[in-house]
C-alpha cells in the first residue's frame, strides 16, 4: 500500500531540478497581511462558491483553511525531524480529547492574530465574529477530557515528541438546552456541513481491529513452541484522522490522531451477489456505530458493551500504528523498544493496552511472555482520576468472553502470575489476595488493577489525591510497589485560559511584566510588587470589570436575566454531581434569599450567582438538582423584595468556549467538594489564573491553590477529609439542623414547597438524601461553615482595595498551574523525552 512513511523516509532525494521546483511551491506561505488576505479570498471564492457577504460560517472555515495551510510545512518538517532523530516518543492514550474551539487558540500559537486581524478589519470583517462561528469540538465530558487537550498544548509547546491517540466521536458531548426547569439533551453534530477544518483524513494508516471469535492452541511446526490463534469474529477498520497541535511560538506542530471506524465489509461485491444488499449495509453501520458518540458518563458507567468496544477500539489500532512503524525502522527487533516508547493512559479507559500490547508481541510478534511482558510493563504508566471506589471501572468475564476472547486469556494469565508475587510476599494472606486480584469476587474484571500491574507508573492528579491513593484505594499496591507511585498536579494551559480568554489582561500583564509570562507563568510572580500600588490595582480592576461585561452579556443571552456590573460575581461550573456539592451553594442562596425576606440585610453585598453544568443523563439526582437551581432562580429573580441584591441563573450548555468567557468575568469561584471526593479539579485553577478569588474546601488541587496564594487570600471552610472520613457511617444530618437556626429556615423553605408551589413533592429526593443519616457527601455538616465564610467573602468584598489585592494575588501565584510545569515533570519523572527543536525555512 502507498504510504506517505515510505515517501518520508525511504524515498532517495529528488532530483535537483524537481527538487527546485518542489521547494519554490512550497515556500513558506506569507504571513504579512497582503498574502492572509489573498489566500482567504481565494478559498472563499475558490474553494467554497461563497462571497464576503456569505453567513460568518464559510468565513470561519475559509479563515481556518489558510491557517491549516500554513501549520503545514511545519507539521510535515515536526514529522520528519521526530522520525530522523530516532529518540523516544511518548504516547497519550485518551478517550477523551475535549479541544473546545481552535482558530483563535491556532492564531495565537502561530503569532498571527495582528496580522489576521488587520487583513480582515480590511476586508470589513471582524475577527472575533468570525471565531464565534467555530462549533466546540466536544470530544470529552469534563476536567479528564480537557486536560489531555491542554497537555497536547504543553507538549508542543515544550517542544516534547508527543502523539495525542483518540477517538473521533460522529457526535461529541451533547448540547443541553433547559426546558420547564429540567436539563434536555440534543446531539452534538458537530461535523454537519462538511468536514472539520482542522483535520487531515490519513486514510493510508488504516488498521483493522477485530472483535469476537474464538481462540484455539497449536504447536507452530517449525520451533515446536505453542502458539495461540485468535479467529477473529468481526472486523472493523480503525481510519485515523490527524488534528495538527501547534506549539507557542515555535516550529513544532505535533499530532493529535483521532480514529474512526469504518466498515471493513462495506459494500463487498460477493455478499451483493449473494443476495445479502440489506445484511452488507446494516453491518456497515454495525462498524460505524463505534465512533458513533461519546459516553456522556463521566463516572463510570458498568457493563456498557458499546463502550468497551470503543475502549478496545482505540487501543488497539493506537498500539498497531505505533507498532507498525517500529517495525519499519526496526524490523522484528523489539529489544530497545522500552527506551524508545512511553504510553500515557488517561484513567483505566485505555487500560486494555496492557493486554493488546501483549497480544500483539507474544501471538503476533512470537516474543517469550516473559519479554513481552518486560516491554509491557516498562513502557505503560497510569494516570488515576477519581477516590470515588464506586467509579473505578470493571468488566464482566462474560462480555470479555464474548468480545475479547484472547484477552481474557492474557488477563487471567498476567493475574496468575501476579498473584504468585503477591503471596510471595504474603504467605497465606487470602483476604489480600481477593483484594488484589484483577478478578473481584463477582467475576467482573478491575481495569484500575490491570493497569496498576501493567504499568512502571502510576500517578495522581494532585498532591492530597495522591496520598490518599496510596493511604486508601491502592494501598495494598502501594505497599508492594512503592516506587511506582508519584504525583503530578494538574494544570491548565496559560495560552488558552489566559491569554486568549481575557485580552485585557493579557496586556495589562505584557506591559507589567513583559510577555516571558505566555511561556514561564512562574513570572507572575512579578505582580506582588503591584500588590499595594493602588493606581494599578484600579488598572486590575477595570480589566476585570471588561471581563464580568463580556459574562454578564452571556448571561443575558443565555438566560434573559440582566447582571449588575458592582455586584460580587459568583460562580460555580462544572459537571452537576453530588460530590461537587452544586446543593450547598444552593442551600446558601435560600438562606440569602431568606435573609432578605426577613429584612435581615444590614451591609449587604449584591451577589449575582451563575451555576453551570451537564448531568449525565441518567443520573436522576443530578437532573433534580438542576430542576432544583432553575427553581429557586426562578422565585428569588422574580421577587421585587430581592431586586438587584441577589440574582441567581443556570447557564445552560456549559461547555469550553463558555469557560473561556466565564473565567474572566468571575470575582469569587466556587470548589466546594466534599473534602476527600475531588482528585483535582482544573476549573479551580482556570479562575485562579484570571484572578477570581476561591471559596474552597480542602479538596484536590485547592490544597495547593491555597497554599500558592497564602491563607489570608483563600476563603477556607468545611471539614478535612480525614474529617470526613471519620464521621462515615456516624454522621447524623438531623443533629445539625436542630443546632442551627438558619439551616431549620431553609429546610422549612424548602419542606414547604416555597420554590416547587405547582409541582408538589419533586424536591422530596434531594431533600430526603442531604438529611438522610451517612449522607456521604455531608452536604449539611458543612452548611455553617460555609455560610459564615460567604459571609466574609461578602465584607471583603465591599473593600474594593483589599479584594483587588487578593485577585491580584491569586493571578500572582497561579504559575504553578500551567500545564507547563505538569508536563515538565511527567518528562521528567516519567516519561525521560528529550525535546526536538523543529526548523522551517522561512
Ligand atoms: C467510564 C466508563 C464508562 C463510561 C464513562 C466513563 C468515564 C468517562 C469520563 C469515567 C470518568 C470520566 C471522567 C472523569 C473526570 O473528568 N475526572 C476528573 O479529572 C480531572 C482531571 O484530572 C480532575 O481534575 C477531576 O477532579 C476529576 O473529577
Amino acid at each position: 500500500m502507498y504510504s506517505d512513511e515510505v515517501e518520508f523516509l525511504a524515498a532517495p532525494e529528488p532530483e535537483a531540478d524537481k527538487k527546485e521546483i518542489i521547494e519554490k511551491a512550497l515556500r513558506c506561505l506569507g504571513d504579512d497581511e497582503e498574502s492572509l488576505s489573498t489566500s482567504f479570498l481565494h478559498y472563499l471564492y475558490y474553494t467554497f462558491g461563497r462571497y464576503l457577504e456569505s453567513s460568518p460560517y464559510y468565513l470561519f472555515k475559509a479563515l481556518s483553511y489558510i491557517i491549516r495551510d500554513r501549520l503545514m510545512v511545519r507539521w510535515r518538517e515536526t514529522w520528519l525531524s521526530h522520525h530522523r532523530a530516532d529518540e523516544k516518543k511518548a504516547y497519550y492514550l485518551s478517550m477523551e480529547f475535549l479541544i473546545g474551539r481552535s482558530l483563535g487558540n491556532n492564531l495565537l500559537n502561530l503569532g498571527l492574530e495582528e496580522n489576521v486581524r488587520h487583513a480582515l478589519e480590511e476586508l470589513g470583517l471582524k475577527l472575533e465574529e468570525i471565531e464565534e462561528a467555530e462549533r466546540d469540538a466536544g470530544l470529552g465530558n469534563g476536567g479528564l477530557g480537557r486536560l489531555a487537550a491542554c497537555f497536547m498544548d504543553s507538549c508542543a509547546t515544550l517542544e516534547l515528541p508527543v502523539t495525542g491517540y483518540g477517538l473521533r466521536y460522529k457526535y461529541g458531548m451533547f448540547h443541553q438546552r433547559i426546558q420547564n426547569g429540567y436539563q434536555v439533551e440534543e446531539p452534538d453534530p458537530w461535523l454537519r456541513h462538511g468536514e472539520y477544518p482542522w483535520e487531515v483524513q490519513r486514510a493510508d494508516y488504516t488498521v483493522s481491529v477485530s472483535f469476537g471469535g474464538s481462540t484455539r492452541m497449536y504447536k507452530d511446526p517449525y520451533s515446536g513452541r505453542l502458539i495461540v490463534h485468535w479467529d477473529q469474529g468481526e472486523e472493523v477498520l480503525a481510519v485515523p484522522y490527524d488534528v495538527p497541535i501547534a506549539g507557542f511560538r515555535n516550529a513544532t506542530v505535533n499530532t493529535l490522531r483521532l480514529w474512526s471506524a469504518e466498515s471493513a465489509e462495506g459494500f463487498d461485491l460477493s455478499e451483493f451477489n449473494a443476495g445479502s444488499y440489506f445484511e452488507a449495509v446494516a453491518e456497515k453501520n454495525d462498524a460505524e456505530t463505534i465512533t458513533m458518540v461519546l459516553y456522556p458518563n463521566d463516572a463510570s458507567e458498568s457493563g456498557k458493551e458499546l463502550r468497551l468496544r470503543q475502549q478496545y477500539f482505540l487501543v488497539s489500532a493506537s498500539l498497531q500504528d505505533v507498532l507498525r512503524h517500529w517495525k519499519r525502522q526496526h524490523g522484528d527487533d523489539f529489544s530497545t523498544f522500552v527506551e524508545s516508547n512511553v504510553f500515557q493512559l488517561n484513567d483505566t479507559h485505555p487500560s486494555l493496552a496492557v493486554a493488546e500490547l501483549m497480544r500483539l508481541l507474544v501471538d503476533q510478534e512470537r516474543l517469550e511472555w516473559d519479554e513481552a511482558w518486560r516491554i509491557v510493563s516498562n513502557c505503560m504508566a497510569y494516570t488515576n482520576h477519581t477516590l470515588l471506589p464506586e467509579a473505578l471501572e470493571t468488566w464482566s468475564v462474560g462480555l470479555f468472553q464474548k468480545l475479547l476472547p484472547r484477552h481474557l486469556e492474557i488477563i487471567y494469565e498476567i493475574n496468575r502470575r501476579f498473584l504468585s508475587v503477591v503471596s510471595m510476599k504474603w504467605p497465606a494472606d487470602a483476604a489480600r489476595m481477593q483484594r488484589m486480584s484483577l478478578i473481584d469476587p463477582h467475576d467482573r474484571i478491575r481495569m484500575a488493577h490491570l493497569a496498576l500491574v501493567g504499568s512502571f507508573s502510576v500517578n495522581g492528579v494532585a498532591a492530597l489525591h495522591s496520598r490518599l491513593l496510596k493511604e486508601g484505594l491502592f494501598r495494598d499496591f502501594y505497599e508492594l510497589w512503592p516506587e511506582r507511585f508519584n504525583n503530578k498536579t494538574n494544570g491548565v494551559t496559560p495560552r488558552r485560559w489566559l491569554a486568549a480568554a481575557n485580552p485585557g489582561l493579557r496586556v495589562l500583564l505584557n506591559e507589567t511584566i513583559n510577555d516571558g509570562w505566555l511561556t514561564d507563568l512562574s513570572l507572575l510572580q512579578q505582580l506582588e510588587e503591584k500588590a499595594d500600588d493602588e493606581d494599578f490595582l484600579v488598572r486590575w480592576e477595570a480589566v476585570h470589570r471588561q471581563g464580568k461585561q463580556a459574562l454578564a452579556e452571556l448571561v443575558r443571552e443565555r438566560t434573559g436575566v440582566c447582571f449588575s456590573l458592582d455586584s460580587l460575581f459568583d460562580v460555580q461550573v462544572k459537571r452537576i454531581h453530588e460530590y461537587k456539592r452544586q446543593l450547598l451553594n444552593v442551600l446558601h442562596l435560600v438562606h440569602l434569599y431568606a435573609r432578605i425576606k426577613a429584612e435581615e440585610t444590614d451591609n449587604w453585598t449584591s451577589r449575582c450567582v451563575v451555576i453551570g453544568g451537564k448531568a449525565a443523563p441518567g443520573y436522576v439526582m443530578a437532573k433534580q438538582i438542576i430542576k432544583l437551581i432553575n427553581s429557586v432562580a426562578t422565585v428569588i429573580n422574580h421577587d421585587p423584595e430581592v431586586g438587584d441584591r441577589l440574582k441567581l441563573v443556570f447557564l445552560p450548555d456549559y461547555n469550553v468556549s463558555a469557560m473561556e468567557v466565564i473565567c474572566a468575568g468571575t470575582d469569587l469561584s466556587e470548589q466546594i467538594s466534599t473534602a476527600g471526593k475531588e482528585a483535582s479539579g482544573t476549573g479551580n485553577m482556570k479562575f485562579m489564573m484570571n484572578g477570581a478569588v476561591t471559596i474552597g474546601t480542602l479538596d484536590g488541587a485547592n490544597v495547593e491553590i491555597r497554599e500558592a496564594v497564602g491563607e489570608e487570600n483563600f476563603f477556607l471552610f468545611g471539614l478535612r477529609a480525614e474529617e470526613v472520613e471519620a464521621q462515615k457511617g456516624s454522621y447524623d444530618p438531623q443533629s445539625v439542623i436542630d443546632a442551627d437556626p438558619d439551616l431549620q429556615r431553609v429546610m422549612e423553605l424548602l419542606r414547604s414547597g416555597h420554590f416547587n408551589r405547582f409541582e408538589p413533592g419533586i424536591f422530596d429526593d434531594i431533600i430526603a438524601s442531604v438529611t438522610a443519616p451517612g449522607d456521604p457527601w455531608m452536604t449539611l455538616a458543612d452548611f455553617r461553615s460555609y455560610v459564615d465564610t460567604q459571609e466574609e467573602v461578602a465584607t471583603a468584598f465591599r473593600d474594593r482595595k483589599r479584594w483587588n489585592r487578593m485577585s491580584l494575588l491569586n493571578t500572582a501565584h497561579s504559575g504553578r498551574f500551567s500545564t507547563d510545569r505538569t508536563m515538565e515533570e511527567y518528562n521528567r519523572e516519567i516519561w525521560n523525552l528529550r525535546p526536538i527543536k523543529v526548523s522551517v525555512a522561512e
